[in-house]
């Protein structure tokens, strides 16, 4: 899709008509001005659009929603404020009131059904949440999360969201650039698996173009692809989805820190080759799920190169070190991948969600993807239709997820970026270093973490004294969920756990909030230690 198209000339400017509008259905000037009414006892239908003279009482709404919003942020940022009140599902039916009513209710009750929504609501802004790749609240992405909104629109075509679409290439170019591709082709994704499964989806075509429209027919044989045992489970669904089944997705063994061995890629790839079957797409890992370890992707690059495969990187976690002088190296190599999933809304700390896929060669994504819906992509529309980029996913809507990370980069500059993502890492390396101070309450998994990730056993202290190794890890893997559940009760803490391979369940401390200060990490090992002393 690289030829321009020309605007239609019957719709071209000079023949748009220059009357002005009729200003019979505006509201008189004065009814701007006047103080709203008391709001309370008020129905939507006293706002706009049922009362078009409702200006001042739809303002004083909003302003009372925006005035919700803005405490619980507040209250968010508040290190002496919990960060959940947690009450199990049949509690909280209890003390919420859910049931759609049959008659309007006054907007008094709509605004404190906004109050209750975020009372229970898990703060994940909170200095101390330390529970998922995507933590923290940025203050100007949430901004253009409420400009996004009121601005309602669908990014499938340039005919809808003019502004935003363009503020969608130059980001998604600038991102290419970063990556170091010298030209291609971006989109945004609802999340990282989709954009995982769009990498998939595009080598599928590349390499088997006819499969598009024939289907398995096309193909010659049992198609295979390639990840990391600790790879997503994403790929897993894409391989599911795309018909391939989930024996088809190798799982390549990795190392004791968790980078996919290469010279087991090579092996691999020869074995399935050698069983018939017909591999197509390698994806490495630029900061593993758990443990945060990025792939050597020059080895993995070599692997491709050498058997004529597409290599795709999953940098949906790790993609932000990027943006970092002092961390980029962990993905030296990239710039050889023929695709990569990165999410902005996890290292860069973008408001969920913000997921995008990059691919090296321009064009391929909408060959792969396109339908040609007459209603939605008319090729003689008055505008240069290569702007419409909705045809170029599989999906039709498209949430508006660009603004807010457009307005968040212009708020910080690459600069900007570069000091959030080495503070995150600074961090990290603060709570490691404090940790190694304490070997006797916390035992680290990953003691040199490559991303924030910082994997560790907290040990109470019954087991301190015990020899370390398997029979110490069982119990410790029995434990670190009802220390997961003091902390969830007490509300002052959440880290997430999990097993890995033969390790029991341990801690994952992730770290992707620009909240988090020193202070929250000597706040996190004593309140690890005061919780779970006694178990
Ligand atoms: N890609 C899913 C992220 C999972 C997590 O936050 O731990």
């Amino acid at each position: 899709m690289s030829s321009a198209r020309s605007v239609s000339p019957a719709l071209s400017p000079a023949h748009l008509c220059d009357r002005p509008v009729s200003p019979s259905h505006r509201p008189p000037k004065e009814d701007y001005d006047r103080p709203a009414r008391e709001i309370a006892p008020l129905h939507y239908t006293d706002l706009l659009p049922f009362n078009i003279l409702g200006g001042p009482e739809t303002r004083e709404f909003l302003l009372r929603v925006a005035e919700v919003s803005i405490d619980y942020i507040r209250e968010t940022f508040d290190r002496h404020a919990k960060i959940l009140d947690f009450h199990q599902p049949e509690q909280l039916k209890e003390v919420l009131d859910l049931e759609i009513p049959a008659k309007p209710m006054v907007l008094e009750q709509v605004i404190a059904d906004c109050m209750d929504a975020l009372k229970y609501q898990v703060k994940t802004g909170h200095p101390r949440f330390m529970n998922q790749l995507s933590c923290g609240t940025e203050v100007v992405s949430l901004a253009g999360e409420w400009v996004t909104a009121a601005a309602n629109t669908n990014m499938f075509t340039y005919e809808i969201a003019p502004v935003f679409i363009l503020m969608e290439k130059v980001t998604m170019r600038h991102m290419r650039e970063v990556i170091g591709y010298k030209a291609g082709d971006s989109i945004l994704a609802p999340g990282g698996s989709i954009s995982n499964l769009y990498a998939a989806l595009a080598a599928r075509h590349k390499m088997f173009p006819e499969y598009k429209k024939k289907g398995l027919m096309a193909l010659p044989g049992q198609l295979v692809m390639f990840t990391s045992l600790h790879s997503h489970y994403s790929l897993m669904g894409a391989a599911a989805a795309m018909g391939l089944g989930t024996d088809n997705l190798i799982e390549v063994p990795v190392d004791e820190k968790g980078h996919m061995l290469p010279s087991e890629l090579d092996r691999l790839i020869q074995e399935e080759k050698g069983k018939g079957k017909v591999p197509f797409f390698v994806c490495a890992t630029a900061g593993t799920t758990v443990m945060g370890a990025f792939d050597p992707l020059h080895a993995i690059a070599d692997v491709c190169e050498k058997h004529k495969l597409w290599f795709h990187v999953d940098a949906a976690w790790g993609g932000g070190v990027l943006l970092s002088k002092n961390q980029r190296h962990k993905m030296a190599g990239v710039e050889r991948s023929n695709s990569i999933t990165w999410n902005p809304h996890k290292l860069m700390g973008t408001l969920l969600q913000c997921s995008t896929v990059h691919f090296q060669e321009d064009g391929l994504l909408i060959s792969c993807n396109q339908m040609c819906a007459d209603y939605l992509f008319q090729q003689d529309k008055p505008y240069d239709v290569n702007y419409d980029t909705g045809d170029k996913v599989i999906q039709c809507g498209r949430h508006n997820d660009i603004f807010k990370l457009w307005l968040l980069w212009r708020s910080k500059g690459d600069e900007g970026f570069e000091k959030h993502i080495d503070h995150l890492f600074d961090m990290t390396a603060y709570l490691v270093q404090r940790m190694k101070q304490h070997p006797d309450k916390f035992e680290l998994l990953n003691d040199e973490p490559e991303c924030t990730n910082v994997c560790f056993w907290y040990v109470p202290h019954r087991l301190r004294t015990m020899k370390a190794g398997p029979e110490r890890h069982k119990i410790l893997g029995e434990i670190q969920p009802i220390l997961k559940g003091r902390m969830m009760t007490a509300g002052t803490l959440m880290i997430g756990y999990q097993p890995l391979d033969h390790h029991p369940n341990f801690f994952r401390n992730i770290i992707s909030s620009q909240a988090v200060r020193r202070e929250d990490i000597d706040f996190m090992l004593e309140e690890l230690d005061r919780l779970g002393y006694d178990l």
